[in-house]
Order: structure tokens, then sequence, then C-alpha cells
């Protein structure tokens, strides 16, 4: 028995401040011709991947920022994505700023969304792990301002359970980014029996305040991806938004990590690029059922600090 779904990881290229959605639509549509190609049922893009990696610069006005926002999706330029897809036959995860009105206010997030191969919307996630800083930081080569510009996302991490391809019907769950660096974000989905994580991010190679990190950029993306597919026997698929966008160098080495822990598949350049594998929802068991029995394994009577405790308090 196996239920197989042939995932293409696409990343993206730089996309540079002025080019518009209709042109980063296109590039994405492209992408989708060449995935069904290749008997691809669902596709991955990055996180945000309809603009460029705005939060590097400091804006004076809301206004500015507010024109990287998605009012609506589909709205009128990303409309023919969906029905591309949707005429295509392929699902995809779609990263992108989120601007809502809700409980009487406006909101504003780091969203991605899950899009079945009949081009519906079956699930959301709003980005909970927001990196960086809230004020302008000059000192910086670049700024990284995502707890300024997003709220902390308020979905949780659902699992959805969705139809990815022709008769093969699987449980998919969704984080962005820096959520991969994160346990807890693989641990959430993996305790709602999640067999497939979509990730789609946007990487610096250089971090600021940790430049000695930098040479270990791909080794910490890959480090942190297969340990979340492993510790939850999970398929997980990361994908970039690479390359060097608007002067600052962003890390590709999107992968395709198996339950296993094993790379199945994986970019190797800058550019969009299109990553293939064929995963069998089917070796998340062997697993589920043994090594991360969770309900048979796991003690959290024991856990309690994890969730009671923020920051790290040393015995004195
Ligand atoms: N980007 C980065 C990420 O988590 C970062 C932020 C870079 C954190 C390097 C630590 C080291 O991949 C986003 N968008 O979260």
């Amino acid at each position: 028995m196996s239920r197989v779904v042939t995932v293409g990881a696409a990343q993206l290229g730089p996309i540079a401040r002025a080019e518009t959605r209709t042109q980063v639509v296109a590039r994405m549509v492209a992408m989708l011709h060449e995935a069904k190609r290749h008997g691809v049922d669902l596709v991955v893009f990055p996180e945000l991947a309809l603009t460029t990696f705005f939060p590097r610069w400091y804006f004076e006005r809301q206004e500015e920022v507010d024109a990287f926002f998605e009012r609506e999706m589909p709205g009128p330029e990303t409309k023919p994505l969906f029905e591309e897809a949707r005429t295509l036959g392929i699902g995809f995860y779609l990263g992108y700023a989120e601007l809502a009105h809700e409980d009487g206010r406006v909101r504003r997030f780091n969203t991605a969304v899950l899009v079945d191969r009949r081009g519906g919307i079956v699930g959301k996630y709003r980005k909970i792990h927001l990196p960086g800083h809230a004020e302008h930081e000059p000192w910086r080569a670049f700024q990284h301002l995502e707890k300024r510009y997003f709220e902390r996302g308020d979905l949780g991490w659902p699992v959805f359970r969705v139809e990815l391809a022709a008769g093969v019907t699987g449980l998919v769950g969704m984080a962005i980014c820096n959520d991969r660096r994160w346990p807890e974000t693989y641990r959430v989905m993996g305790l709602q029996g999640v067999e497939m994580i979509l990730i789609g991010y946007n990487t610096p190679v250089h971090n600021p305040p940790a430049p000695d990190h930098d040479a270990l950029s791909h080794f910490h993306n890959e480090l942190v991806m297969q340990a979340g597919a492993y510790q939850n026997g999970t398929w997980v698929v990361g994908v970039a938004k690479a390359g060097r966008e608007e002067g600052v160098e962003q890390i590709g080495n999107s992968i395709v990590a198996a339950p296993s822990g094993e790379i199945v598949a994986a970019c190797t350049t800058t550019g969009d690029e299109l990553a293939i594998a064929r995963c069998d929802l089917d070796r998340t068991l062997s697993y589920k059922n043994t090594t991360f029995n969770f309900a048979r394994h796991r003690e959290p009577e024991m856990y309690g600090m994890i969730v009671e405790r923020k920051g790290a308090i040393p015995p004195p």
C-alpha cells in the first residue's frame, strides 16, 4: 500500500521591489506548467512570495508598508494563479502578507494558504514565530522588522485533511520561515498526526546580531527541517525565496525531507527552480508506529516547563 504525492518545491529567485504582482504571478504560473509536465500534484511556493521581502527596510509611513499587503486572496492579480492551478489540477501553498479587517480593526499577518487541486482555499496559517525586531536599528546592514509589521499569528498550527493527489488524501500542516527553527512548531502538528509540513522562507545569509552563524546558514536550514521531519515522522518541504534580492543575499537550499530525516530532493541554484520528490505518505507510519509512537512513549507530565516558562531560568 502506498499513498504517493508528487511534490514540487517551487523556489523563487529574487523579487525586485519594483516587480509587480502580475509579473511575479507569471513566474509562478510558468513553474506550475513545469510542475505539470513532471506529474507534480502539489506545489509549494515561498513565504511572502508576491513581493520583495519588505521587512528588510524601515518605513516611516504605514501606507508604504501596506502597499506590500494583500487585502483579498485571491485578488485581481493573484486570481490567474488560482485559475491556472485549477485548470492544471495542482494544489499549492502560497505565502503572502495579509491585511484583514477583523474584530473591528485592521490586522496584519505573515500568512500562508493551502489551495486544493480544485482551486479552493482549504487551509490558512498565520506566522507565530516572528523574528527580528520592532524598532528601527540603523546599525544593521539591513533591517528585519517582522515584529513591527506583523501581528503574531492567531490560528495555532492546524492540520488539514486534504485530497493531495488523485485518490490520495493526507494530513497537511503549514509553517512559515522562522517557525521551522522551533521544535514546538513540528510537535504541535505531530500531535495531530501530520504527514507533510509545508514551509516557505526568506532567509538572509547574514544575520547581523550573529555574523559567526552566516557560514552555517545552509547547515542550520537543513538541520532543523531534517530534525522536525524525523522527530515527528512527517515529510517536510522547505522552499526559499532565494538569491540577491535588493542587495541582500538570501539562501536557496530548498529541500524535501523524508520522515526518516533524509533529504530526498534539493534546489541547487538561487533562482526560480523546481525540485521534485515523490512522497509516499505511508512512509510516515514506520516512525509514527515505533520510535515516535507518541501515545506509547511520550511523558507529557514531565514536560510542563515547556509551556509554563518563556525564557530560560538557570538555577541560583
Ligand atoms: N527569516 C529568517 C529565518 O528564520 C533568521 C530570520 C535568519 C533567523 C537567520 C535566524 C538566523 O530563517 C525569517 N523570515 O524568519
